[in-house]
């Protein structure tokens, strides 16, 4: 059914998936699953540890045809039922996607993941999908998957399905996203099918959206307002409202007020891309300067050893010793790459008062694309790669071509 494809005429798409959901709900696990990353760690339900605390991206490369999805699986830490902390998580998913917005990255989707077995959804989980309809935008609901987890895990199916409908109907639960204009999506996620997995994320590989939060806090033409003055970021404030007349915590409700009071740092951001963009400037000329040289390497040895060795001659001809330097250039450019990003997610944590600052993955250079970029010192980092030609999911690439 496939056709060959030539590297040549492979696009590389970068685009980029939020997976949002309550703590515990099963995010690191469906990343872990679908990117065949064991090493992102998961919760442990007795002990609480693995609960993912800081926005992380995995990246998956998955081909489609002619088109080299890389596909950025956004982590985000769970909303849970202290919430004190609603405030934070937000404003740590503001900053993602606001940078994402920014930069002119695809944000292709939401997937929101939710656990079968709770038996009810608490006043934390419908708080936690109003702000979600709302970060999102109402005209932009297609973007969002809801997803179901854990599956099999009670000794009810009834009870399991039973939940699943009321989610589904109900106005409260998922009904609303559900039965709009622009519709969501809903799926069940299993654990034990990378496939079926990736057959979620499939529908949202062509989309590219922009969500309302990023509307009303970043785009210059938009009104620019503070987070917690958004709509997402007042579902929030309003519950902060309400928690304080209830047990009247003021240092907590303070605190979570001033980061409901940050703005998209500006300037922040600005300044780190002018000196990114530098530094990316001075190690492409560096790179251009290396494979000058191995040119005038090969191109000497070449003209010295073609005639008694043969044509083979200059792939033997690369000096050992200049690769030391140039590996050491290398590494050095590495070196210089990290500690921008390190001193960005500081002053960015500084400029918003929130622990752990803007993520620094915007510093990744987007247009490198190809691999001898990459094997050239540019990090893109914990890759996985899926061809579906070769696996035992290429029947969705055949799936896709019979409805082409
Ligand atoms: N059987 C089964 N277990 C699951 C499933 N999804 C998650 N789990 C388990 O549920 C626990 C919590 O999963 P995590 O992936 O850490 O949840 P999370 O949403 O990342 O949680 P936070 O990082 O705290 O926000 C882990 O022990 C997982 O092994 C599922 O679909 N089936
Ligand atoms: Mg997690």
């Amino acid at each position: 059914m496939r056709t060959d494809v030539s590297a040549d005429s492979i696009e590389v798409r970068p685009i980029y998936i939020l997976v949002m959901g309550l703590t515990g709900a099963g995010k690191s696990t469906f990343i872990s699953v679908i990117t065949g990353n064991d090493t992102i760690p998961v919760g442990d339900a007795g002990t609480m540890e693995g609960v993912t605390s800081e926005v992380q991206d995995c990246t998956l490369d998955y081909r489609r045809g002619e088109i080299l999805y890389e596909i950025h699986l956004i982590d985000s830490p769970g909303f849970d039922d202290g919430c004190d902390n609603d405030a934070e998580i937000l404003s740590r998913i503001a900053n993602y996607i606001n940078t994402t917005y920014k930069l002119k990255q695809t944000l292709a989707g939401v997937l929101y993941l939710h656990d079968i077995t709770k038996q009810r959804m608490g006043g934390v989980g419908q708080r936690n999908l109003r702000m979600l309809e709302n970060m999102i935008g109402i005209d932009r609901w297609n973007n969002c998957t809801l997803v179901t987890t854990k599956w099999g895990c009670t000794t009810d199916p009834k009870g399991e399905e039973s939940r699943e409908e009321t989610l589904r109907s109900s106005q409260k639960y998922f009904g609303a996203m559900l039965q709009n204009a622009q519709q969501a999506q809903m799926a069940r996620f299993d654990p034990k099918s990378k496939g079926r997995a990736l057959e979620i994320l499939n529908p949202l590989l062509g989309h590219s959206f922009a969500p309302e939060l990023s509307k009303q806090m970043v785009d210059p033409k938009g009104p620019m307002l503070p987070l917690g003055e958004t709509d997402a970021g007042k579902v929030v404030a309003d519950n902060l409202e309400e928690l304080h007349r209830a047990n009247g915590e003021l240092e907590k409700l303070e605190k979570a007020q001033a980061i409901l009071a940050q703005k998209f740092n500006q300037k922040v951001f600005t300044e780190y891309r002018q000196r990114k963009d530098k530094l990316l400037q001075k190690h492409r000329m560096q790179r251009a300067g290396r494979w000058a040289m191995r040119a005038a390497i090969i191109g000497g040895a070449v003209a010295a050893s073609v005639g008694t060795m043969g044509p083979g001659a200059a792939l033997l001809a690369l000096e050992p010793g200049y690769e030391k330097i140039a590996s050491r250039q290398r590494r050095k450019e590495r070196a210089a790459i990290a500690k921008l990003k390190q001193d960005y997610k500081q002053d960015s944590a500084v400029a918003t008062k929130t622990r752990g600052g803007y993520n620094p993955d915007w510093l990744e250079d987007r247009r490198v694309q190809t691999m001898e970029d990459l094997d050239d010192g540019y990090s893109l980092k914990s890759h996985s790669t899926i061809d579906v030609s070769d696996s035992e999911y290429s029947y969705i690439e055949d799936d896709l071509l019979e409805k082409a």
